[in-house]
Order: structure tokens, then C-alpha cells, then sequence
């Protein structure tokens, strides 16, 4: 078997299914994926639990049909974008740990050590911009054509993961390019698809998280910790544009202990810091729960009653590997 073994299904129920609380680079790649299996297939995406707004819009304005109950039962093939762990499955995780199907898997997350297919029906490329800039490459390598709309979705994948190329990999801004033309949209047009303005309950909170951070000194690295009730990675996020190298954003959510971490691109960079790797997958040594993410943006779910302790643990952690 191999990832590319994914062309030759013929006939066959397939359900593409992204991460709890999909984005819009989960969506887009689903749809990306769904318009070329569709030409052989019956398709479904189905999303755990929700939808993130902007994805929520996108999906209604390109008309991306998607359920959050899918029958498991009806299906051949399970196909996983933008996700690479059982963590970020949500409440389909038993469901997909029970089937016999076959599984593939597309995306650009930090390699977990919990992996949901083989390494042969993978195709993770973590430098990658965005999962729909792996579904480009691969498009290619295989020789698909890429409509008007999936060029579309890749491009809006691409803006919404990299927060408008504030990083990109080495061949984002070219795919972005042969994106455009195929596309036929201008990039404004595509830029305004993604904007987002914040809700007053969001820029209240993160002021308020703002209001609650301590900052530590390791030398001349700033690490900020803040605690809010919601929107810990759009905080931790803030935190970064602040000035802060690295940030570190707890709460409670649904009676779990969440942490959202972020780095700074070029610091992590500098200290080759992977804070999915280093810090988020190494809690689940010392906690109950599940951590995972990118270099730089990785997040943890816990026990609510362990956060005070574990935000403690991602600063001891960090510490000493600043400090090494
Ligand atoms: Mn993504």
C-alpha cells in the first residue's frame, strides 16, 4: 500500500475527516481531496465536534457539505487531513480505532507517536505552509488536474494556516502563483475570503489574558505566561506579536485543562525549538492527556485540575532546554 494508492478507489464510500475544531486549511484540504475522489466515489466529510467560524463561511460560500455524525458503518475508506494524531479526532476517536477500513492520511502537523495510519498511507510534510500545500504536491507528483476551485482552496489554506505569509515554506509563494492563475480570482478577492474581524467577547478576553501574564526572564528570552477562560491560542498568539519569544496560554474549557503554546517563528528557527516535540508531546509523560502541534503553535488538553501544574511543566521544560 501507498498513499497514492488513494487515486485508485473506484466505487467506494470514502469519508474524509479533518480535526476537531476544523479550520479553514482542514476544510479546504477535505474539499481539495473530495473534488478529485468524487470523480470515482461517493464522498462525505465529516468534522468531530466544531467548526471554526471562518471555516463555517467558507464552507457555506463554496458550498462544502459536510456532517459532524457520520455512520462509520457505511464506509470503505477513511481519509484524514490535517491531522496526524488521535488527540486531534475528538469523539471519533474509538469509532476510527475500531475500523477495519482502509486509512490515508495528508497533512503538515508535527509527527505524533500516537499515528492513526502506517507511515506507507501517510504523507506529512511538517515544513510544509499548510496541509492544502501538501495536497498540491501531491496533485502534481500524480499528475491531477487542479480545477478552478480546488486552486481556490489550496491558495485559501495556504493564507489562513501561514496568517496572511507571515511564514511560508520554500515553494509557498510559487504554488501560491500557479494558484492564482489557475484560479482566476485576484489575491484580494482571495484575501478577503480569510480576514477575519474578532468578536467583542474575544478581544475582551485576550485584553483581560493580557491583564493576568507573568513574564519570565531566561537571559534575553521573554517567555509569557497568561491564563484565560476562551481563545487561549488567539491570546498566546497576541503574546508573540507583543514581543514575547515564546508564550504559554492556559484555561479551562468543557471541565479540561487546555494550554496553547506559540513561538516566535524566527526564535524558534534560531534554537531549532520545536514546541509541539519538545514541550506538548513530553507533558503526556508527566500528565493524563493528549499534546501535539507545529514547531511553532502546539497545544495541550488535560486535566483541569492538574493546569496550575502543568503550566508549570511547560515552563520547566523550556527552561532547561534554553537553558542546555
Ligand atoms: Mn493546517
Amino acid at each position: 500500500m501507498a498513499v497514492k494508492d488513494i487515486l485508485q478507489l473506484r466505487g467506494k464510500n470514502i469519508l474524509i475527516i479533518t480535526h476537531k475544531g476544523a479550520d479553514v486549511d482542514a476544510i479546504a484540504s477535505a474539499a481539495v481531496l473530495r473534488a478529485t475522489l468524487i470523480k470515482n466515489n461517493n464522498v462525505e466529510i465529516a468534522v468531530p465536534e466544531h467548526v471554526n467560524r471562518k471555516a463555517k463561511e467558507i464552507a457555506e460560500n463554496l458550498d462544502i457539505p459536510y456532517s459532524m455524525m457520520p455512520d462509520f458503518s457505511l464506509f470503505h475508506a477513511l481519509v484524514f487531513v490535517d491531522l496526524n494524531s488521535y488527540e486531534m479526532l475528538g469523539r471519533f476517536e474509538e469509532e476510527v480505532k475500531g475500523s477495519k477500513c482502509q486509512k490515508f492520511l495528508f497533512d503538515h502537523h508535527t509527527k505524533s507517536q500516537d499515528a492513526i495510519t502506517t507511515k506507507e498511507n501517510s504523507l506529512i510534510i511538517e515544513d510544509a505552509a499548510s496541509t492544502t500545500e501538501v495536497l498540491s504536491y501531491f496533485l502534481k507528483d500524480e499528475k491531477e488536474e487542479i480545477s478552478e476551485e480546488q486552486a481556490l482552496l489550496i491558495a485559501l489554506g495556504i493564507i489562513s494556516d501561514t496568517d496572511r505569509f507571515s511564514f511560508a515554506s520554500k515553494d509557498t509563494f510559487g504554488i501560491i502563483a500557479d494558484m492564482l492563475k489557475i484560479s482566476k480570482k485576484d489575491f484580494n478577492e482571495i484575501l478577503s475570503m480569510v480576514s477575519e474581524q474578532r468578536s467583542l467577547s474575544e478581544k475582551i478576553a485576550i485584553l483581560k489574558a493580557m491583564q493576568k501574564t507573568e513574564i519570565i526572564k531566561i537571559g534575553d528570552i521573554i517567555i509569557a505566561k497568561g491564563w484565560i477562560g476562551s481563545f487561549e491560542a488567539q491570546a498566546a498568539e497576541a503574546l508573540i506579536s507583543c514581543g514575547a519569544d515564546v508564550a504559554f496560554v492556559g484555561g479551562v474549557t468543557d471541565g479540561h485543562a487546555r494550554i496553547s503554546g506559540r513561538a516566535d517563528f524566527l526564535f524558534a528557527k534560531n534554537y531549532g525549538l520545536d514546541l509541539a516535540n519538545e514541550i506538548f508531546q513530553k507533558l503526556t509523560l508527566f500528565f493524563e492527556g493528549r499534546g501535539g502541534g507545529h514547531a511553532t503553535a502546539a497545544s495541550f488538553t488535560g486535566k483541569a485540575q492538574d493546569l496550575e501544574r502543568i503550566m508549570q511543566k511547560c515552563l520547566d521544560l523550556i527552561s532547561e532546554r534554553l537553558e542546555a
